[in-house]
């Protein structure tokens, strides 16, 4: 298998789909002490590496499902970490879900898990969320931030809509919250044509942008 991206040796070990090698990679860099954070970055550098060979045809969706998994069992080893770390002074509320149509959902996971151990009250609608859906529950939780996630390109026209319809909602009901959007491909273009306020490129980025919002207010 041709290696595109042989950056770490936890990427490896992730696009190479090899599951045991790379959580016994992570549970010693765990005991080693090592920033959570940095191992899931090296993770994510992975799943992207998995997605490179599933678009060259080198995986099929099983190698998309296998990857899925490993970072899976790799959050579940270093959330405990991240919760010993949080801070939580900040209390704000923040609506997430995946848009419809699209199913994926580890970084909404991560973006909500990071949100909680920073003290946020986190609403997570789970995937395939459908716009009225999103729009109806924000008037009734009256979220500070709403994020929303998206990982296919169909999910670009989704979150258009989605992000039209909570807009609409938040008016007729006199509320007001920022839109944030992320996920793999999203860029400020995509946040310009989808009409979201703000667009980050990973959880923990979120997660600062929520908090200077809520200092904002
Ligand atoms: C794992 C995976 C799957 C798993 C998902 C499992 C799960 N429970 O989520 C499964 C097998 C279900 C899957 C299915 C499919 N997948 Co898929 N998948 C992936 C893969 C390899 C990794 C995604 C991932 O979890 N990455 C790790 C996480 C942590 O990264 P992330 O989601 O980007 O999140 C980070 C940031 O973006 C950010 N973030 C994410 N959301 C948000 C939201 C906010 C508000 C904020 C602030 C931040 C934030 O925080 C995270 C951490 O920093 C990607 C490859 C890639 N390059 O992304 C393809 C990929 C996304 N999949 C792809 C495809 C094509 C599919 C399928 C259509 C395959 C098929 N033929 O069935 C289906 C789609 C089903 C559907 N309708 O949604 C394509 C999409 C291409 C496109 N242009 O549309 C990709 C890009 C692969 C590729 N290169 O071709 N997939």
């Amino acid at each position: 298998m041709e290696l595109t991206n042989p950056k770490s040796q936890l990427a490896r070990l992730v696009a190479d789909l090899e599951e045991d090698a790379a959580l016994n990679l992570v549970d010693q860099r765990i005991r080693a002490g090592e920033d959570p954070l940095k191992i899931i970055d090296e993770c994510n550098e992975g799943m992207r590496e998995v997605g490179m060979r599933y678009e060259k045809g080198e995986y099929f969706v099983a190698g998309l499902i296998m990857s899925g998994e490993i970072f899976r069992e790799v959050v579940e080893r270093v959330q405990p970490l991240l919760e010993q770390q949080a801070e939580g002074k900040l209390s704000g509320r923040v609506l997430v879900g995946t848009v419809s149509g699209d199913i994926h959902d580890i970084g909404k996971n991560m973006f909500g898990m990071l949100l909680s151990c920073h003290g946020f009250e986190v609403i997570d609608l789970g995937v395939d969320v459908p716009p009225a859906v999103f729009a109806s529950k924000a008037v009734e939780a009256k979220p500070d931030v709403v994020g929303l996630s998206g990982l296919i390109t169909a999910s670009f026209e989704m979150m258009k809509e989605t992000v039209t319809a909570l807009r609409k909602e938040a008016r007729e009901h006199g509320l007001t919250f920022p839109i944030i959007i992320g996920g793999g491909m999203i860029d400020d273009q995509i946040r310009q044509y989808v009409g979201a306020d703000y667009w980050m490129p990973d959880a923990m980025a979120g997660v600062r942008l929520c908090e200077e919002l809520l200092r904002k207010n």
